[in-house]
């Protein structure tokens, strides 16, 4: 291992939503001096529009910076910043694939919650370094033995590790840092291979083209290399090769271990696809870097321009925004009331919201989408099954023998008090419940096996005035079930709300 790639650390910060991820970002980047007191901003990762106004991270961002430890010896340090909605989480996965090591934030004042879990999965699940880390200790809710509890007891972690610190204040953060030197290694790879090199995200830039942001795992590339990308065969020169200091710093090379992005006069969005590997064309490794699951869409709608003569650009402006946001699904389809547009398949109805509306600002489009729905199995009497998701689609009722529909399993974690509400909840939501574990004394963790389609339009909201907003929801899917509903003319009421919802 060469001497530079030994001070190398790439980590992501994860956590659930609203613990204090983009606010320890700031405080780590001060002090690696890539923002000062005339350029720092609160949540400053947090770049786009939509996300300072709602105050969420949507978007999984990266920065590096230098850090000087007590050891003597100066670190690379590359952190990603991710989102803690679980609407996102393919965000997280994909940053995921370019670290080490996960800080994983707790909220000293809430403790564990739905995301901390799910996110502690991930990061296990790719084997990576897991150092807990406890913040907001200057709330006066902060509870730091509590949390330490549920460190040890829910997420089966070292809670001597955990440092306690205040994203806010900047309360022991560098510790964090002097944590991040002892505890995440040094990236693996080897500096004298091929070039092999894992496109984690990618976005277009009206100047520029597509910056493509790459995480090398062995060889090294530099401005003039002619490089390949395995998946489609294609060959470009690169223009310029950097890291991101906030804004977008070229450098000589990038090597084995770094994380940074390419410029390589890449027009077609087509071109560059999440997950691909990049290798030189004169040189090629061998094997490409084990992509990315696919995400799979859980809610779709259909997404129409209001001015039909902007079909084409909405053509373009989608294609482009799938660049930065890999989990978007789409296909054209035409309806006689909207004309031309796309069906388009998200992951949940956070994202459906925030696609629409980064269409609207970034391209300039006028947009409308039609109601939500899930994906249903559809048997006819004929013997033909079909999938669909546009309700408009639906066969005729008499013509159906059976339907089936996506559940999901939801993981609700709450202070005990709010377990009576939540079961009555899940019950009315055709909840079938599976677990019931005592986290510690007055947290509960439920899990429930329950339609996509209830917990989509309705259980979320009422799930948080129900406990005060005190519970929070993890969900993934689970299978088709049959889907009594449509068949039952009890239920019928429901079948009805899908139907009308479609409206166009
Ligand atoms: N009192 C206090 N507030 C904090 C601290 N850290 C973060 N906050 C506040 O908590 C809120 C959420 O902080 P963010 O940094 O945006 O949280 P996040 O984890 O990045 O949120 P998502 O990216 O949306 O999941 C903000 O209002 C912060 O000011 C802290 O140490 N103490
Ligand atoms: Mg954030």
């Amino acid at each position: 291992m060469s001497d530079k790639q030994k001070y190398i650390r790439n980590f992501s910060i994860i956590a659930h939503i609203d613990h204090g991820k983009s606010t320890l970002a700031d405080r780590l980047l001060e002090i690696g001096q890539v923002t000062n007191d005339r350029t720092k901003k609160d949540q400053i990762l947090d770049s786009m529009d939509i996300e300072r106004e709602r105050g969420i991270t949507i978007k999984a961002n990266n920065a590096t910076f230098d850090y000087l430890a007590d050891d003597g010896n100066t670190y690379i340090m590359n952190l990603l910043d991710t989102p803690g909605h679980v609407d996102f989480t393919y965000e997280v996965s994909r940053s995921l694939k370019a670290c080490e090591g996960v800080l994983l934030i707790v909220d000293a004042s809430q403790g564990v919650e739905a995301q901390t879990l799910a996110n502690l999965y991930l990061a296990m699940e790719q084997d990576l370094e897991i150092l807990p880390v406890m913040n907001k200790v200057d709330l006066p809710a902060a509870d730091v033995e509590k949390t330490k509890v549920q460190i040890e007891e829910s997420l089966g972690l070292d809670s001597d590790k955990a440092v306690a610190i205040s994203a806010k204040t900047g309360l022991n953060v560098k510790e964090v840092l002097e944590q991040i030197t002892k505890q995440i290694p040094a990236p693996k790879g080897d500096s004298n291979a091929p070039l092999k090199a894992l496109v984690y995200d990618s976005y277009f830039d009206p100047y520029m083209g597509v910056v493509i942001k790459i995480r090398v795992f062995d060889g090294k590339i530099k401005k003039g290399d002619r490089i390949l990308m395995m998946s489609t065969g294609k060959d470009f020169t690169v223009n310029e090769v950097g890291i991101n200091r906030i804004t977008l710093t070229p450098k000589e090379s990038l090597e084995t271990g770094e994380v940074g992005y390419i410029i390589a006069g890449i027009k077609k969005v087509s071109d560059a696809k999440t997950g691909d590997t990049v290798t030189l064309f004169s040189n090629p490794t061998k094997e490409s870097i084990p992509g990315y699951k696919e995400a799979k869409p859980m809610v779709f709608s259909g997404l129409y321009p209001i001015n039909g003569e902007q079909f084409d650009e909405l053509v373009d402006a989608i294609e482009k925004l799938k660049l930065n946001d890999a989990a978007l699904v789409f296909e054209k389809e035409s309806s006689v009331a909207l004309g031309f547009g796309f069906r388009v398949g998200y992951l949940g109805l956070l994202h459906m919201e925030i696609v629409q509306e980064r269409l609207e600002r970034e391209f300039n489009l006028d947009l409308i989408t039609t109601a939500p729905s899930v994906k249903y199995i559809i048997r006819s009497k004929d013997g033909m099954v079909e999938e669909i998701d546009n309700p408009s689609r639906f066969p005729e009722p008499i013509t159906i023998e059976s339907t089936e529909e996506p559940y999901v399993k939801a993981t609700v974690i709450t202070p005990n008090e709010y377990v009576g509400n939540i079961m009555a909840l899940a019950m009315d939501k055709r909840g079938i419940q599976l677990d019931t574990v005592y986290l510690t004394q007055d947290k509960v963790q439920l899990t429930y096996e329950i339609p996509l389609a209830e917990l989509i339009f309705e259980f979320y909201d009422k799930l948080k005035s129900f406990t005060r907003g005190y519970a929070s929801l993890d969900y993934e899917p689970s299978g088709y079930k049959a889907d009594i509903k449509l068949v039952n003319p009890a239920n019928k009421r429901k079948f009805n709300i899908i139907v009308v919802g479609s409206g166009l």
